[in-house]
């Protein structure tokens, strides 16, 4: 038994873990959960996560919920992997940003825009302001390249690589340029092209 359990359902945002995994290379084991079955909202799972939702995980002891805070853990947990920028690097603050970004501005702008309001609320009252600009905002960090903090392929580049893929693949999101040439790029990883490969996998026997 692997020291780190992944609570996951496929296809959902439990794949972001999956392949922060793969990227971080220390074995891990699957606790799949069928979403269609309600699995999410059985006792024993809410003790595990009381949102209902996956991704979870077990590291040891301890349970970590929400995708984001989960691939922060693990590349502080894993400094070996080189995924995090450590504290005391001045270069820290952008990346905790950007892990931050995805889930409050990112994530929010692309929900809101699937799913509209009845009143359009006033831009101060909203988390991440208006929509283009949280594209624009994203886009320029993403052009420079190859990842957004530079050589460095970190945490931040799972989180917001996975949002900005998903988001292009169905249409939510702009296929802007720098959008499509980031997540090209992020594509040509071998730990992502494992994570998809695994998920393509599960969903195949899932579905006989
Ligand atoms: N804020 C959570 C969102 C997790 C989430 O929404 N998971 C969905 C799957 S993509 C889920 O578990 N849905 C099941 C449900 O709500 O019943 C995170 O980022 O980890």
């Amino acid at each position: 038994m692997a020291d780190l359990t992944l609570y996951h359902a496929s296809p959902s945002r439990s794949s972001i873990v999956r392949w922060m995994l793969e990227e971080l290379g220390e074995p891990y084991d699957v606790h799949l959960l069928d979403l269609t079955k309600s699995e999410q909202s059985s006792p024993e799972y809410l003790a595990i996560n009381p949102m209902g939702k996956v991704p979870a995980l077990r590291h040891g002891d301890a349970i970590i919920t929400e995708a984001a805070a989960i691939c922060t853990y693990l590349a502080d947990e894993f400094p070996q992997a080189k995924l995090n920028v450590p504290v005391g690097d001045p270069r820290r603050g952008s990346y905790l940003k950007w892990l931050f970004f995805s889930p409050s501005c990112i994530e929010p702008a692309v929900t809101d825009r699937a799913f509209p309001r009845k009143e359009a609320p006033r831009r101060g009252m909203l988390s991440y302001g208006d929509f283009d600009t949280v594209m624009n905002v994203t886009a320029k960090a993403v052009e420079p390249g190859p990842y957004l903090m530079g050589d460095q392929f970190t945490a931040a580049d799972v989180i917001v690589g996975s949002m900005l893929r998903w988001g292009t693949m169905f249409n939510l999101l702009p296929k802007r340029p720098e959008f499509m040439a980031y997540v090209g790029r992020l594509e040509q990883r071998p730990a992502l092209q494992r994570a998809t490969a695994l998920d393509a996998k599960l969903a195949t026997a899932q579905a006989s």
